[in-house]
């Protein structure tokens, strides 16, 4: 669970159910938070923040004790917010945001809630939040590590410019330092270029850009998640948990979309197995790791689609929530492009699904305990 208002005190995540003994840093979360604020597109909100994180709650001495562990990441910029975004009644009534952008928030949730100012929405609808998750999931992370687990992801395309290489898994993982080098976290270097003029283009019309990214995750067992019931289904619970992140408006998984238009044939994984691991395996993995709402020991390989943000420069028309007279929408300080940051958002919502679904199987209430249950398990999977 995650709060906090874009520009309030502070954001804050309760992470609960890690087991005890899980090594457990703030430098180790802190890098996940910088990887975040990095990326060619950002607005002046980058600068001001330098995200780190405070462990208030569930560890002690670098390792977690059982308890929840409680996080928490200061909004720097809440000093230029006083007196607009404190609990405390204000002393001067601030101006209200009364022209909703279509694509954000606001008009929706100003009628839900009964708002007549969209800031009440718009703070926390923010994509600012996605720093709590962020903090979130590198915690699941240094679970998923410890069984095994990695997960990276990469950026596929910007506004329409598309990274040309293919990786395989293994090629992605190998590529990690090119990735975290980027700006862009791209794969290829030569479509930098190429992707940062497509964003300065946007930004120079007042305008914004989406993208698509690659997340991926290997070393996960399979029989994560089950068929047995429909959201116990770990595809669903993944598509979840992504969409769920601001701007994202398409998850697929495996070849997804793609697949529609083939024969089955070509897109269903034929069985082998590799007697020198003592596994079933795979030649090719169109499932992207899934197969009956259950990992089936293959990498996890997860696509999604990022829309523009919904913040433009050059203003889109709109109605007064007041007057309902049209007018065009509020602009505020904004990004031109977050995609590079989603990524490793992404990262983090597949590493908070899978790290639950890991415990779910295996349980304990100690790392020990669930190693030591992992490891019966694959002994279990290699006398099948
Ligand atoms: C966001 C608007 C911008 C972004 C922000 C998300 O913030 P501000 O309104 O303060 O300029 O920079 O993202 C972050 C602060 C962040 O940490 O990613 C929005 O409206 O969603």
């Amino acid at each position: 669970m995650t709060a906090g208002e874009s520009h309030g005190p502070a954001l804050v995540a309760i992470v609960e159910g890690v087991p005890a003994g899980l090594a457990l840093e703030a430098a180790q979360i802190d890098a996940d938070l910088a990887r975040r604020q990095k990326g060619y597109g950002r607005g002046g909100r980058m600068k001001i923040e330098r995200d780190r994180v405070e462990l208030i709650a569930g560890v002690r001495n670098g390792e977690t004790i059982g308890s929840p562990i409680a996080l928490q990441i200061a909004n720097k910029d809440f000093e230029n917010w006083r007196g607009r975004m404190g609990p405390e009644r204000f002393e001067v009534a601030p101006e209200p945001v009364t022209l909703p952008r279509p694509g954000h928030a606001d008009l929706a949730g100003a009628l839900k809630y009964d708002r007549r100012d969209a800031r009440d929405i718009l703070e926390r609808a923010s994509a600012r939040e996605t720093a709590a998750r962020t903090a979130a999931g590198a915690v699941a992370r240094a679970l998923l590590l410890a069984a095994g687990v990695e997960v990276c992801s990469r950026v596929r395309s910007i506004a329409g410019v598309f990274d040309p290489s293919e990786p395989s898994v293994d090629e992605l993982f190998d590529g990690r330092a090119t990735i975290e080098a980027s700006e862009l976290r791209v794969l290829s270097p030569s479509i930098e270029q190429p992707m940062r003029e497509a964003i300065l283009e946007r930004a120079h019309a007042g305008d914004t850009a989406g993208g698509t990214i690659e997340v991926v995750a290997r070393g996960v067992l399979p029989g994560l998640g089950s068929h047995a019931q429909w959201d116990r289904r770990l595809d669903g619970r993944i598509a979840q948990a992504m969409l769920s992140v601001q701007a994202i408006k398409a998850v697929e998984i495996g070849d997804g979309w793609s697949a529609a238009d083939w024969p089955g044939s070509a897109v269903h994984d034929p069985i082998g197995y590799d007697s020198s691991n003592r596994r079933f395996a795979r030649t090719s993995n169109h499932a992207g790791g899934l197969e009956g709402g259950m990992s089936n020991g293959e990498p996890i390989v997860v696509r999604a689609a990022m829309k523009p943000i919904a913040t433009l420069r050059s203003k889109l028309p709109s109605a007064d929530l007041h007057s309902k007279i049209a007018a065009l929408a509020a602009h505020e300080r904004s990004d031109v492009c977050a995609v590079p940051a989603a990524a490793v958002v992404l990262e983090a919502a597949l590493c908070l699904v899978l790290a639950t679904a890991l415990l779910e199987k295996h349980g304990g209430d100690s790392m020990g305990e669930l190693l030591r249950n992992v490891a019966r398990y694959k002994s279990q999977l290699e006398e099948y």
